[in-house]
């Protein structure tokens, strides 16, 4: 056998040992948390925050995810939301989405948290999500904080005003404001009782999303990485799976 071939054959083994002993631990969880990040939506075609295609790119994250950002200028961070929505409003959720929704009839509980706004694995089906980052597709009103969903592409106006008189904005996090205490809550709650964490797709760097991992493995869940690259995480987790998202989860959900 050639050295290249070889070393071809010694991957696969890592590999396949890697997503077996996975789909294991799947078939073995009484609850899986899935915690997604924007990696799991980019195969859809949804631009992640920081890589190559990133949408920050083009845009300092301070300057527009922000409270003082939308004070200052709202027509500008409602056009960027706007043009966010005009590409999110043409993604479709993709195999990992749907993988996820699929090992509900494997696993007793299968619980995602995800910082994607895009409203994709609701879309897939999925039954049991946290939006700890809120939803792009909904609105809420400054002013009397009523909030609704609005799918308009494009938006009608921008900014887009209350019946009240007052600003609508996205019913997102933005940078420096707390997340929901509620839904915080109740994520730390599934995480301390779960057998499997899976952290995909995200760069592991927003806090406090980003320690998730930590408190899944202090109460002794095992841990599984699933990213295309290295991320802090990733001396943290039990085991790393490389690869794309879209590809790893469909077949660990094959082999369960
Ligand atoms: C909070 C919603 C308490 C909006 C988002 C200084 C000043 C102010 C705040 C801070 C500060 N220092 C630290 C903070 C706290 C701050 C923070 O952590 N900042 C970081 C940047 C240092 N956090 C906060 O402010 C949070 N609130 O802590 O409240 C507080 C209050 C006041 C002051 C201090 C603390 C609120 C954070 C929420 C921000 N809102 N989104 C919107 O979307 O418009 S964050 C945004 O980035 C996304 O929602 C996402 O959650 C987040 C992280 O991005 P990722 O999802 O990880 O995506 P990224 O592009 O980074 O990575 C993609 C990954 O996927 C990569 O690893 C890539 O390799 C991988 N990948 C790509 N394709 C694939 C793949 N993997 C597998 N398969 C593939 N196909
Ligand atoms: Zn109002």
């Amino acid at each position: 056998m050639k050295v290249f071939e070889l070393r071809f054959v010694i991957s696969y083994i890592i590999v396949m040992s890697g997503l077996e002993e996975v789909a294991k631990r799947i078939s073995e969880a009484g609850v899986v948390v899935i915690s997604t990040g924007a990696g799991m939506s980019a195969p859809s075609g949804v631009p992640t925050f920081r890589g190559e295609d990133g949408m920050w790119k083009n845009y300092r994250a301070e300057e527009l995810a922000t409270p003082s950002a939308f004070r200052d200028n709202p027509t500008r961070v409602w056009e960027w939301y706007n043009w966010r929505r005009e590409i999110i409003g043409e993604c479709e959720p993709n195999a990992g989405h749907h993988a996820i929704v699929e090992m509900e009839e494997k696993v007793d509980e299968v619980e995602v948290v995800t910082q994607n706004v895009d409203g994709l694995h609701d879309r897939a089906g999925s039954s049991n999500i946290y939006e700890v980052h809120g939803n792009i597709w909904r609105v809420r009103c400054v002013g009397c904080e009523r909030s609704e969903y609005n799918y308009d592409v494009p938006l009608e106006e921008i900014p887009l005003r209350c019946e009240c008189g007052e600003l609508l904005r996205p019913d997102v996090v933005w940078f420096g404001e707390s997340l929901n205490e509620k839904v915080l809550r109740e994520v730390y709650d599934i995480i301390g009782r779960c057998d499997l964490f899976i952290n995909a797709g995200t760069s592991s760097l927003v806090m406090p999303a980003s320690q998730f991992p930590v408190i899944a493995s202090r109460s002794g869940a095992f841990v599984v990485e699933i990213n295309l690259t290295e991320t802090p995480m990733s001396n943290v987790v039990d085991l790393q799976l490389s690869g794309d998202v879209s590809e790893i989860l469909p077949a660990l959900v094959e082999l369960v």
